[in-house]
């Protein structure tokens, strides 16, 4: 096989770990701390995990590990969309099992949760592990979004660790998949099964974030990567000075990628999901807003700039929301009658014949395009897929059409003239930057301590970020710390709650703080390109939404 130059470089990279993962791992040993209480919901979180609720919090210290010398047979799963540095969380596994034992093996299952209900796998070597340091994708085993979270499933997940002698599994996801990963932990326990569940928290779109997780892995290389397209094009506009450029950028639900990539460009404007719904906007404020920026920078004769849309943004919009829902139920509700229609204008068409009256109008206000695209295919939770919704050129026509009528008014609003681009799909597979290769790498290390003291549950966690590797801790939290109840598809459910972007964090106060300013002057910065060698300050930096948020 060809590989780069840069791959093969990256090969030889040695992550860097927190202090005490550097010892010798016979002689770490974990430490359990005070017991701990979900932040809401406790009495229901205790009757559902009456086994794994109120666990410590564990960290480690220098001492002789008592348990990490026994054979452990050990199944990692990918779950879920992919993040840079995955790669390395299996490697930080395999060389922390290794390390203990080299008769311990690493089993990798196949396609994601689904490899482990079919018992697909592979067996993990040196030599696969060393042809996958430090790069990014999850193609050493490759990912899915089944969801294990069936009692079925679970007998089936047992039988697979009997089979193989698995005493310990370890979920790499986001907050679905973690939140999955306790209720199998549990299930584990309940049955009397000694198989311990430790997950890893893997999303680019950041918003599986909470006191004890500062934030998940990919979110760094993913939003750096985006960063840099957006810098590029930025001095594009600034450079030919003739189009406005719509970008819209990935995030299922949250808009922290918008928001740091924001921080680190200064565009002219960036819209946040967040503000959108707290404020209750509406598409038409939205747009106006866009509107009266374009017209003010024309007056100074600066027809171009830069808008960053998160992907998300449709479902923050409170009338859309409702409209979303509609149908999303609708869908569900119909599935076969729906799915039977062969024209998308047949399909628009018996939709629009079933929505309430006030989602009709939304849904007949729209373009054929995003109707179209609204009734795509739905996500395994019978989500509307936002990667598919084109809400860039949905805005480019509505300002059109409001510029339009600014002009007619008597407003000076300059030429407008546009380009559309979507980033998602660039940055979830992107060689991970320092920051994810040590990270990731940590995340899996510590994973082991965790199994190998028959820790489940865990979510295994490195703190202190925005410090240098050698000042970060590692340990480990209960998931049910991070739980609370919430109602999905009708039922009370235990879920780790999913972190929005807070308007009153340090992130959003300091976007607030300067927007204005970026709106109208040309303050674009160019973050350029990931850096792997070099200067720390220039190759090991975090995001600014973790500086802001532990400053
Ligand atoms: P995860 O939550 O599984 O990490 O995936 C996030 C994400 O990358 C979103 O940003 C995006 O909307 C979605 O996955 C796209 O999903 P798919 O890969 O199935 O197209």
């Amino acid at each position: 096989m060809t590989i780069s130059a840069l791959q093969k470089a990256r090969y030889s990279y040695s992550p860097k770990l927190p202090l005490i993962l550097r010892e010798d791992i016979r002689e770490i040993k974990p430490v359990l701390g005070q017991s701990t209480s979900a932040a809401s919901d406790q009495e229901a979180l205790k009757q559902l995990f009456p086994n794994t609720y109120g666990l410590p919090k564990v960290t480690f210290e220098k001492g002789h590990n008592t348990s990490i010398g026994k054979k452990f047979n050990v199944g990692v799963i990918l779950s879920g969309g992919q993040a840079p540095g995955g790669h390395n969380v299996i490697c930080g596994l395999y060389d922390a099992l290794k390390n203990a034992n080299r008769e311990n093996t690493l089993y990798g299952f196949i396609g994601g949760p689904s490899g482990i209900l079919d018992d697909k796998y592979i067996v993990m070597t040196d030599e696969l592990i060393n042809a996958y340091r430090n790069t990014g994708g999850f193609d050493i085993i490759g990912s899915g979004r089944t969801k294990l979270e069936t009692k079925e499933q679970f007998k089936v997940c047992t039988e697979v660790c009997h089979r193989h002698d698995i005493n310990a599994i370890v979920i790499i996801g986001g907050d679905d998949s973690n939140t999955n990963a306790a209720v199998l932990a549990e299930y584990f326990r309940a049955q009397g099964e000694n198989i311990c569940v430790v997950g890893c928290p893997k999303t680019i779109d950041g918003d599986l974030k909470n006191e004890s997780i500062e934030t998940s892995f990919g979110f760094d290389t993913a939003t750096k990567t985006y960063s840099e397209l957006i810098g590029n094009i930025e001095r594009d506009a600034n450079s030919a000075r003739k189009y406005w450029h719509f970008i819209r950028l990935m995030g299922r639900s949250a808009s922290h990628i918008a928001l740091e990539c924001a921080l680190q460009t200064q565009p002219n404007i960036c819209l946040i999901g967040e503000e959108v719904e707290a404020k209750n906007q509406s598409i038409e404020e939205i747009t106006n807003y866009i509107a009266d920026v374009i017209a003010k920078r024309a007056e100074n004769g600066n027809n171009f700039g830069v808008v960053l849309v998160p992907e998300g943004l449709i479902e923050f919009v409170p009338s859309l929301k409702v409209l979303i829902s509609e149908i999303n139920d609708l869908l569900a509700r119909t599935e076969k009658e729906f799915n039977a229609i062969e024209t998308v204008a047949e399909k628009i068409c018996f939709v629009e014949s079933k929505l309430s009256a006030g989602s009709r109008k939304v849904f007949d206000s729209l373009p054929e395009e995003i109707k179209g695209q609204l009734l795509a295919d739905r996500d395994p939770h019978g989500n509307v897929q936002v990667s598919r919704i084109e809400t860039e050129k949905l805005l480019i026509q509505t300002v059109t059409k409001r510029l339009k009528e600014m002009k007619a008014a008597g407003t000076y609003c300059g030429k407008f003239s546009t380009q559309n681009h979507f980033f998602g799909y660039e940055g979830r597979c992107a060689f991970p930057s320092n920051f994810d290769s040590d990270y990731c790498y940590s995340l899996g290390y510590n994973a082991v301590l965790l199994l190998s003291a028959n820790l489940t549950g865990y979510l295994s966690s490195v703190t202190q970020l925005s410090k240098p590797a050698d000042q970060w801790q590692a340990g480990g939290i209960p998931i049910t710390m991070m739980m609370n109840m919430e109602q999905r598809h009708g039922e009370q459910k235990p879920v780790i709650k999913k972190a929005l972007v807070e308007l009153d964090g340090e992130p959003f106060k300091y976007f607030q703080a300067h927007r204005d300013v970026w709106a109208v002057e040309t303050a674009f910065t160019y973050p350029g390109a990931i850096q792997y060698y070099g200067p720390a300050e220039v190759c090991d930096q975090s995001t600014m939404t973790l500086k802001l948020e532990h400053k």
